[in-house]
């Protein structure tokens, strides 16, 4: 699945639009994810449907959605920017950003520079970078970028040997285990449990997929999670005003 996306991207790529510069003001994901109003920092996420899951919100209005994970405390936001597999939209990002005081990841499938530009300019805060999806040396290449455009990077990997092949490059600030397997889709806790403890020190570490439950955010906060990235069981929610942990 994961090399059908990139292809479908590749594709993308060819006929990409910069658009304009949007005039909004840059927050620190990263901070944002240190604030220790909570056990465990949220980033919530605005997801209208994924390829395992299919439709999962018919009456979908990315800007109330973000606005009811704000007042329900979430340290940042997640917005799905993938059009063919997850229906989402870059100006789904962009509207959320003119409407929040906290910051917003572009989540995608970030491959080439052309995008790290253009996440920059639709407002992003930060960018997804996915280790599965390209070598260590391109994803230091696009953190370096990003950086440069003052964009956070969660780095995500699945395998420990994704993770120990970017460490060989450098220490991300901030790491996620993606608990979903974005070959087979399979989702288990005990992902972020096995490879948390090669997770540097100095690394802020994100739990991603699957969390559904307090004990799961318990789960995942003992073996060292600083915060949880949460799509589906918020989204299913009828009001998104409820954190999973309230
Ligand atoms: C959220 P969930 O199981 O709570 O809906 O998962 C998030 O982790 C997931 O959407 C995700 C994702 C990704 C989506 C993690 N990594 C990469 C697209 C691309």
């Amino acid at each position: 699945m994961l090399e059908k996306i990139l292809q479908t991207k590749r594709e993308e790529l060819k006929e990409i639009q910069l658009g304009q510069q949007e005039d909004v003001q840059k927050i620190s994901f990263y901070q944002a994810l240190q604030n220790k109003a909570r056990p465990v920092s949220l980033i919530a996420e605005v997801k209208k449907a994924s390829p395992s899951k299919g439709l999962i919100k018919e009456s979908f209005n990315p800007v109330q959605i973000a606005k009811q994970y704000v007042k329900g405390g979430a340290n940042a936001l997640s917005v799905l920017t993938d059009e063919t597999y997850f229906k989402g939209h870059h100006t789904y990002l962009t509207n959320i950003k003119k409407e929040v005081s906290i910051p917003v990841l572009r989540k995608d499938f970030i491959i080439d520079s052309l995008q790290v530009e253009q996440s920059a300019r639709i407002g992003a805060d930060a960018i997804l970078l996915i280790g599965e999806a390209m070598s260590p040396e391109k994803l230091y290449e696009l953190y370096l970028q990003a950086k440069e455009l003052h964009l956070d990077c969660l780095v995500e990997v699945h395998s420990r040997e994704v993770l120990q092949g970017i460490l060989t490059i450098f220490t991300p600030e901030i790491i996620g285990i993606n608990n979903r397997n974005l070959h087979t889709f399979q989702t288990k806790l005990q992902q972020t449990e096995e490879i948390s403890q090669f997770v540097p020190k100095e690394s802020l570490m994100v739990s991603e997929s699957g969390i559904f439950t307090y004990k799961d955010v318990q789960t995942v906060k003992k073996a060292g999670a600083n915060a949880i990235l949460v799509g589906e069981s918020l989204m299913r929610q009828e009001d998104q005003t409820t954190a999973i942990y309230d």
